[in-house]
C-alpha cells in the first residue's frame, strides 16, 4: 500500500501511539506537519499525480472505536496550501473547523492521511478510550538533503523538543533499515506468509535477531533517534 503511493523507494518517518483516555484524553491542536516542501507563497510542491516533493503520508491504524466524540478530524483539500505562509496561523485547538471531517474507524481500520493536511482532535468527550497508531512514510527523494527542525526524533515528541538537522543519505539509509528488519521479524513469526519484498535502499543487514534488537535499541542511539520529520 505504501509502495502504491510513494513508489518502491519509500523510507520511514516516525511511529507513535495516541492514547486518549475516556472522558479526559487531551486534544491534539490543529496542525499541518509538513514545513519544508511549500513554495515561497505557501503552495504545495506536491503534484496531483504524486510527483514533486511531498511531505509523505501517515497510515493511521485504529485499535479502538474512533467516533466524532474522540477521533481525529481532517480538512479535505487543506494539503494544497500551508496555513503558516505569509504570517498565517493554525486554528486554536478548541475551534470548530466547519468543513473538517471526522476520521471514523473501528478496531483494525486504517486511514491514510496526507501529512500536509490540516488536522487535529478535540478532548475525548466519549465514554471510550481512543487508541490509534500513527506511522508514516516519505519518498526518499523528498527526504535526503532536506534541512529542518526535527520534532519527532524523541521518545515522547512534543514539549518543544527540536533537533536542527540536514538529512544525509547515510542517516536515511540507517533509519530505513527498520523496514526490512520488520519484514524479517514478521517472516519469522508468520512463516506461512509470502513476505513483502522491499526494493528500497538501506544500510546494515536485514536479519532480525537478538543482536539486531540490541543494536537498534542501544541507549542513546535508538533507531527512532533518526526519525525523519519533514
Ligand atoms: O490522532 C490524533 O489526535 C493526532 C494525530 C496527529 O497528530 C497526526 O496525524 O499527525
Amino acid at each position: 500500500m505504501v509502495e502504491g503511493v510513494n513508489g518502491p523507494d519509500f523510507v520511514p518517518f516516525h511511529e507513535s501511539v495516541f492514547h486518549k483516555g475516556a472522558g479526559e484524553g487531551p486534544p491534539t491542536p490543529w496542525h499541518q506537519d509538513g514545513r519544508t516542501h511549500w513554495s515561497a507563497d505557501g503552495e504545495s510542491l506536491a503534484q496531483l499525480d504524486g510527483t514533486g516533493e511531498t511531505h509523505g503520508f501517515n497510515p493511521n491504524v485504529s485499535w479502538s472505536h474512533c467516533t466524532p466524540q474522540n477521533c481525529l478530524w481532517v480538512l479535505p483539500g487543506s494539503q494544497r496550501r500551508w496555513l503558516l505562509a505569509d504570517g498565517g496561523s493554525f486554528p486554536k485547538a478548541t475551534e470548530v473547523v466547519p468543513e473538517a471531517v471526522p476520521v471514523l474507524m473501528g478496531p483494525g481500520d486504517c486511514a491514510m492521511v496526507d501529512r500536509s493536511s490540516l488536522r487535529g482532535s478535540y478532548r475525548n468527550h466519549s465514554p471510550e478510550r481512543r487508541v490509534t497508531m500513527v506511522l508514516g512514510y516519505h519518498k526518499r527523494s523528498s527526504a535526503v538533503g532536506v534541512s529542518t527542525n526535527n520534532v519527532h526524533a524523541f521518545k515522547s515528541p512534543g514539549g518543544g523538543n527540536i533537533k536542527e538537522i540536514t538529512y544525509s543519505e547515510d542517516y536515511v539509509l540507517q533509519r530505513t533499515r527498520m523496514i526490512p528488519l520488520a519484514i524479517d521479524a514478521r517472516r519469522q513469526f508468520y512463516p506461512d506468509e509470502t513476505p513483502y519484498t522491499y526494493r528500497g535502499a538501506y544500510s546494515g543487514n536485514a536479519l532480525w535477531d537478538e543482536q539486531t534488537r540490541a543494536e537498534i535499541a542501544a541507549p542513546g542511539d535508538e533507531y527512532w533517534q533518526r526519525d525523519i520529520t519533514l
